[in-house]
């Protein structure tokens, strides 16, 4: 049985075009009435999703692109629960899914065939808050917006926000290592998050009814209980951090413990209108030097993402843009049929924020910031939020853009680490390649990039009428060699997933890729957990 998987394709160095065909594991077991049952008696008739309609949900992603054929979700309440359900399922060789918000963009989060989905949505509770140390304890369903309100009603903040922060699970985060708006400031979860608790497909042998002794476990050694909130423990192997990114492959992760920061009393946000990608980068290096220890997140988009968020989403504005003016050419020349404008109309926006303590003192800093970023030329136009409601439809812009191209159409995403002052370049290479081939503005293709340009993050985005396989013969292997040639990360902060399993190479060698084989398959024998994803198959 082949799955192809929609449009997502990838090349090999043999073969110049190459999709994503994946067969099903043979070794895997099928579901069947007797399954159902047991998965019944364990989590009541509740816990386990069996119509074929209440299914859809949990069979395909966000971007309705990556569609799978699961029969049963289930959906457990507590540790034991996952713990008994994985027992089972290694036992009957059932492969698993691992599914949180589902908001993941690679194709991770949803089954290839008929994988069992584990959804975390039932195990949403906080555990535990301290207040002096910022220190808190979620299960792994806990949405991230809701964490993020109940640390703000104690003064505290969670350190990563990302514009699907309404749905995301704090488990599908730290699975993810998802990074986000304000990486720049807070770091990323491999430093905030302190502990998990992660339900292993196998027991280890020797472990079972281990005395949990600050992290043992315990049970039949299937729960590895890393849940610990110490800023500092330097005991061994700092097992976690394996778990932090590997999306789903390895385990369940049932508990977080993470590491909140305390709310900025004073936040400024800036809108910036440059005339230039080079303009973006100095404003940067100008940010970096004068808001310093201030500074919250630096982020970038181009005025065809301006534009896309405005025309595709109610209520978004772009106030540099008031009375009317279009916008021009994006990025250079990306433009979807709109005229250049006079007022306000440029290339690139930045956003600009800063989290601190003192109003007049961030404002003042944020003041002579901007004196200095339009007294050089590197910022044309800004605007200060002066309000919360203001900043709101500020952020609304940068973080609408991913949903507005979603609603114009087909969508290829990628998701690249490169050198700051020239990433752009790649964007506006792609765009000259498509154009070359027929697959310019006229035929309705936007080549877009935005961003989180303080951590050298690209977000390079094809849109298009409709998935076209000419189209994507164009975009990769293209995207992934330059990627690779400018010593970047084909993967930033999305992860590999199911779109770019067989492409891991361009980033990490033939040795990385061998250890990261085999830890899997000590950690998973029978490869249960979340197959076909992350790591390429091995060669015959
Ligand atoms: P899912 O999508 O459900 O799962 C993601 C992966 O983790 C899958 O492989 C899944 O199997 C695995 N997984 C989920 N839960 C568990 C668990 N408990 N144990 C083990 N494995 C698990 N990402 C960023 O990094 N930065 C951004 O700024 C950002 N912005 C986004 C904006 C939008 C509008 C959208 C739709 C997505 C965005 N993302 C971003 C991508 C996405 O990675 C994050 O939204 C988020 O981290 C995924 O969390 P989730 O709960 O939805 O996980
Ligand atoms: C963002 O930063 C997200 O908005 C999504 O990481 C990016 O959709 C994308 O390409
Ligand atoms: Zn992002």
């Amino acid at each position: 049985m082949l799955a192809r998987i929609g449009r997502a394709t990838c090349v090999s160095a043999s073969q110049r075009f190459l999709h994503v065909a994946v067969e099903r594991n043979a070794a895997f077991g099928q579901i069947s009435e007797k399954d159902v049952a047991f998965f019944e008696q364990l989590l009541g008739a509740g816990g386990v999703v069996t119509d074929p309609d209440a299914l859809e949900p949990f069979n395909r992603d966000w971007q309705k692109k990556y569609v799978g054929n699961t029969k049963v979700a289930l959906r457990p309440r507590t540790t034991e629960q996952v713990s008994e359900l994985l027992r089972y399922c290694y036992s009957r060789r059932l492969a698993v899914v691992p599914q949180g918000g589902n908001t993941g963009l690679v194709g991770g989060s949803v089954p290839v065939f008929d994988e069992v989905v584990v959804s975390t949505a039932a195990m949403n509770r906080v555990l535990e808050f301290d207040e002096v140390s910022g220190t808190l304890v979620a299960q792994a369903g806990a949405v991230l917006q809701s964490l993020d309100e109940y640390a703000g009603q104690r003064g505290f903040m969670m350190p990563l926000d990302l514009g699907a922060k309404g749905s995301c699970h704090i488990g599908g985060n730290v699975s993810t290592n998802a990074g986000g708006l304000r990486l720049v400031r807070y770091g990323s979860l491999h430093g905030s998050v302190l502990g998990l608790q992660v339900v292993l497909p196998q027991p280890l042998a020797g472990a079972a009814g281990a005395g949990s002794g600050g992290g043992g476990g315990g049970g039949d050694g299937r729960v590895l209980d890393l849940l610990r909130t110490l800023r500092k423990d330097n005991t061994g192997y700092d097992l976690k951090q394996l778990f932090i990114g590997a999306e789903g492959t390895l385990g369940i992760i049932t508990a977080v413990a993470i590491q909140c920061a305390p709310r900025p009393a004073s936040v400024q946000l800036a809108l910036l209108a440059c005339p230039s990608f080079p303009a973006v980068t100095a404003a940067l290096r100008t940010a970096r030097r004068m808001l310093g220890e201030v500074l919250s997140a630096v982020e970038f988009l181009d005025s065809p993402c301006s534009h896309l968020a405005t025309a595709h989403l109610e209520g978004v504005r772009n106030p540099l843009l008031q009375g009317g003016a279009a916008e021009g050419g994006g990025g250079g020349g990306g433009g979807e049929g709109v005229t250049h404008g006079s007022v306000g109309s440029a290339p690139f926006y930045m956003l600009v924020e800063t989290h601190g303590s003192d109003a007049d003192h961030d404002q003042q800093k944020m003041e002579r910031f901007l004196e200095a970023v339009m007294g050089d030329g590197s910022v044309v136009d800004g605007t200060l939020a002066a309000s919360e409601a203001q900043a709101k439809s500020i952020w609304r812009l940068r973080e609408g853009v991913s949903e507005a191209l979603v609603r114009r159409g087909a969508v290829y995403k990628y998701d690249v680490s490169l050198p700051t002052s020239s990433m752009y370049e790649l964007v506006e290479a792609l765009r000259a390649r498509l154009a070359a081939a027929g697959f310019g503005a006229d035929a309705g293709v936007l080549v877009v990039g935005y961003g989180h340009i303080g951590d050298g993050n690209l977000h390079l985005n094809i849109s298009a009428p409709r998935y076209d396989d000419g189209l994507l013969s164009l975009i990769e292997p293209y995207v992934y060699e330059y990627v690779s040639r400018h010593n970047g990360s084909i993967s930033a902060e999305h992860g590999i997933g199911l779109m770019k399993a067989q492409c891991l190479s361009y980033s990490k060698g033939p040795v990385a890729v061998e250890l990261m084989r085999r830890i899997k398959e000590v950690v998973d024998p029978y490869g249960i957990m979340n197959p076909y994803k992350v790591l390429p198959p091995r060669p015959a």
